[in-house]
């Protein structure tokens, strides 16, 4: 960026607080954010005239206001399926190292020096093949999941909002459900690839954990608000769900020390918001945001550019 533009990088690579964003934006045309910069509608309010295009540094726009910039007349790009197959690829990891006990695993040998050696019993786990895989949201991602999911023997089922076209639907044998409760009790796993937004904040809400299979498991690589934590957490805890591998968790406060307990016991797996933290998926979010910038200054419409509703 800084070769083809003139750039004014947060180089402290800190979260900036509003008005330390609008101070740095006084006769710029665009505005780069990612998913820490909160663009509300009182910044977009606030923001400087000059500023034309606001170019997202990542696939969700939750930490936007869309439709507040739209309504102003900006434009708003972001950078999907540069990090599709990255983040599919740890949701996957995700979904084999609760039941293949892989942190566990590693920690007994490395932290705690405990391993006595192989024995027949030792470190048994689940196994993955002929478990049902219920996809919330076949949208790139849910879809790079089902494939992967797929080659591991998992029976592969969704809920979108619209049924994928045969030609997804049949090289994966997934069974589409249109109504997500129904789907909830018949899976094994139930992995979340859906956005934020209004409509899908707490989408797996505390009445739906409940009908989730005795036994079953969440994984999340998307958001923190598609779950209802606390529910999550006291589901785990009273042994209604096995355990949950989260990528993405309320971190606002701090990580809620019961899920961390339970991480200690074993029952959740934590990742650091690391799904699409790949050096190629970083250079190609780059580069999106660049050619979205690019396309835009030279008058024409940019391809990753997001449109009302
Ligand atoms: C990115 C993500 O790292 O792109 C997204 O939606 O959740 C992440 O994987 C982050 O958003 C960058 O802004």
């Amino acid at each position: 960026m800084a070769t083809l533009f003139e750039t004014d990088v947060n180089e402290a690579d800190v979260t900036l607080s509003g008005d330390d964003i609008l101070a740095g934006l006084d006769g710029k045309d665009v505005l780069v954010s990612s998913i820490t910069d909160r663009i509300d509608a009182d910044l977009i309010r606030r923001l400087p005239k000059s500023v034309r295009l606001i170019a997202q540094f990542g696939n969700g726009v939750d930490n936007i206001d869309v439709d507040a910039a739209l309504a102003a007349g900006l434009t708003v790009t972001n950078t999907p399926s540069v990090l599709t197959e990255d983040t599919a690829d740890m949701a996957m990891a995700l979904m084999l190292a609760l039941p293949r006990r892989l942190v566990e695993g590693t920690q007994m040998l490395v932290r705690d020096r405990a391993w006595a050696g192989w024995s027949p019993t030792s470190m048994l786990g689940h196994r993955l093949r002929g478990k049902a895989l219920g996809i919330v949201g076949m949208g790139r991602i849910g879809t790079a999941v089902a494939q992967r999911a797929k080659a591991f023997g998992l029976n592969i089922h969704y809920y979108s909002r619209n049924r994928r076209p045969p030609g997804v639907e049949m090289p994966l044998e997934a069974t589409y459900w249109d109504d997500l409760d129904a789907m909830l009790g018949a899976v094994d796993i139930v992995s979340l690839h859906t956005p934020h937004t209004r409509e899908t904040f707490h989408i797996l809400s505390a009445e739906r954990m409940a009908l989730m299979r005795q036994g079953s498991f969440v994984v999340n690589v998307s958001r923190p608000e598609l779950v209802d934590e606390a529910a999550l957490v006291a589901a785990i805890e009273d042994g209604h769900l096995s355990g949950a591998a989260l990528d993405v968790f309320d971190n606002r406060n701090g990580i809620n020390p019961r899920l961390l307990a339970l991480a200690e016991a074993n029952k959740v797996v934590l990742t650091a918001h690391m799904a699409s933290a790949t050096l190629e998926a970083r250079i190609e979010m780059g580069e999106t945001v660049i050619v979205n910038i690019r396309t835009f200054m030279d008058g024409h419409q940019p391809p990753h550019r997001l449109l009302p509703g």
